[in-house]
C-alpha cells in the first residue's frame, strides 16, 4: 500500500453544552486524528474516539497515543501490508486497545479506497444510499430532556435514545413516553444496574422502549441473559462486546437481541464486520454505534452503517449537535432522519485544515 507517513493530530474541541451520563460530564471533547499519507500523496483518516479519562472502556487519548507511537505504527513501518484486511493479523500479537487498533486501521481502509478511487462503503458491501440516524439525550432534569428531545425530533430525528441510571430511570422514560407517545425511544444505562435490580427493570417494560442497552456489567454476559429472561424490553449490549468472540458468547448464552457496533470498541473494520455476519447469521438485530466523535469518526460510521444489516438507526447525528464547527470540509447532516452516504473515494469526506488548526494541541508525524 506504500504507506509512507503517518500524521497524529491530538484535538480539543469545546462541546456545545455538557455531555452527561451517571459517570461523567463531559464539557471537552479530546481526540486524535491520523492521517496516512502514500507515496502519492493520497491521505485516509482515522480517528481515536476514546476519552480523555478512562470511564467507558479502560483506553484513553494518552494510551492509545502511547500504542500507536510506541507499538502499532512500528508494527505496519516494518510489516508492509497490501491490503487492509491483513492489518487483523499484524495486530494480533498486541492484547486489546482496541480504540488504538481501529483508529489506524481506519486511516489504512481509508486510504486503501482512495488508492482504489472507491467509496470505501462501496468496498465495504454497503448498499444504503442513506442511512438511518438517531441522536442521544444525556443526562438533565426531566424538563431538560424533554426540551432536548423536541428540539432533536424538531430537526427531523426519528429515534432517540436517552441515558437513564439509578434513581433517574422510570419517572424519566414515563416523562419522555406521555410527552413523545410514537417516538422511537432507548434508553441506554451505561452498567448503572445489578441483576438484583431486575424487578425495577421490569418497570420500565410498559413504556415500549425499543431495546435498553448495557443495563449490567460492562464485562457481562451471564447475568444479561439471565435479566433478559426477566424482563420483555429487548436488551442491547455496548460495552461487553469488545470482540467476534464475545458476540459468539453472547449469541451462545442469548445475553442480547440487538448489538450496538462501534469500529473504536470492536478494534475496527475487520472485527466489526466479523461481527456483522455473526449478527446477521444468528438474527440479532445491530446498529452503529456513536462516540461524541468527530467527522472523520462519523463519515466511518456512515460507511459502516451502509451495510444492509444495519437497520436500526444509529447513534448517528449531525456535526452540529456536538460542535460549532466540525474538523471536515463537508459536515454530516442528517434531513429527515437520514444520512446521505458520501460518493467521493474513501469515507468521502476531507478535512478542513483550517479548523483542524485552530484545535489541534499537538502533532507528530513519522516517516515509514
Ligand atoms: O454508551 O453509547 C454510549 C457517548 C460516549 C460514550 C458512550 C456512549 C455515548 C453515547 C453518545 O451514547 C453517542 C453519540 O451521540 O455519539
Ligand atoms: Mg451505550
Amino acid at each position: 500500500m506504500n504507506i509512507k507517513k503517518i500524521r497524529l493530530h491530538i484535538i480539543s474541541m469545546s462541546l456545545k453544552k455538557p455531555f452527561v451520563t451517571h459517570l461523567q460530564r463531559m464539557e471537552t471533547r479530546e481526540g486524535i486524528i491520523i492521517e496516512a499519507e502514500d507515496q502519492r500523496g493520497a491521505v485516509g483518516l482515522g480517528e481515536v474516539v476514546a476519552f480523555s479519562t478512562p470511564w467507558y472502556t479502560e483506553e484513553t487519548i494518552k494510551t492509545c497515543y502511547h500504542m500507536l507511537k510506541d507499538v502499532l505504527i512500528p508494527l505496519v513501518e516494518r510489516s508492509p501490508i497490501t491490503h487492509p484486511e491483513e492489518l487483523s493479523k499484524l495486530f494480533e500479537p498486541v492484547r486489546g486497545n482496541a480504540m488504538a487498533k481501529a483508529s489506524l486501521e481506519m486511516a489504512i481502509w481509508d486510504l486503501y479506497a482512495r488508492q482504489q478511487e472507491k467509496p470505501l462503503w462501496n468496498l465495504l458491501g454497503g448498499t444504503r444510499e442513506k442511512v438511518p440516524a438517531g441522536a442521544v439525550v444525556g443526562a438533565d432534569s426531566i424538563a431538560g430532556m424533554i426540551a432536548q428531545t423536541h428540539e432533536l425530533v424538531d430537526e427531523g430525528y426519528e429515534r432517540i435514545k436517552i441515558k437513564i441510571s439509578k434513581g433517574a430511570d422510570v419517572e424519566v422514560v414515563r416523562a419522555l413516553r406521555e410527552e413523545f407517545p410514537h417516538l422511537s425511544l432507548l434508553a441506554d444505562a451505561n452498567s448503572a444496574y445489578e441483576l438484583n435490580d431486575a424487578e425495577h427493570l421490569k418497570s420500565l417494560d410498559e413504556f415500549r422502549l425499543k431495546m435498553i442497552e448495557q443495563p449490567l456489567g460492562i464485562d457481562d454476559l451471564v447475568e444479561h441473559a439471565i435479566l433478559q429472561n426477566k424482563i420483555s424490553t429487548p436488551i442491547c449490549l455496548d460495552e461487553s462486546i469488545v470482540s467476534p468472540h464475545d458476540m459468539k458468547s453472547a449469541i451462545q448464552l442469548k445475553s442480547c437481541g440487538v448489538v450496538n457496533i462501534k469500529l473504536g470498541r470492536v478494534g475496527g473494520y475487520n472485527h466489526a464486520l466479523e461481527i456483522y455476519r455473526l449478527c446477521k447469521t444468528n438474527e440479532i438485530k445491530m446498529w452503529c454505534g456513536g462516540m461524541i466523535e468527530f467527522g472523520v469518526s462519523r463519515a466511518h460510521n456512515i460507511s459502516l452503517a451502509s451495510l444492509e444489516g444495519f437497520s436500526i438507526p444509529g447513534d448517528i447525528s449531525s456535526s452540529s449537535k456536538y460542535w460549532e464547527e466540525d474538523i471536515i470540509d463537508a459536515p454530516i447532516v442528517v434531513e429527515n432522519g437520514f444520512v446521505k452516504r458520501f460518493d467521493r473515494p474513501g469515507i468521502g469526506v476531507d478535512l478542513n485544515q483550517k479548523r483542524l488548526n485552530e484545535v489541534c494541541n499537538y502533532r507528530e508525524e513519522f516517516l515509514l
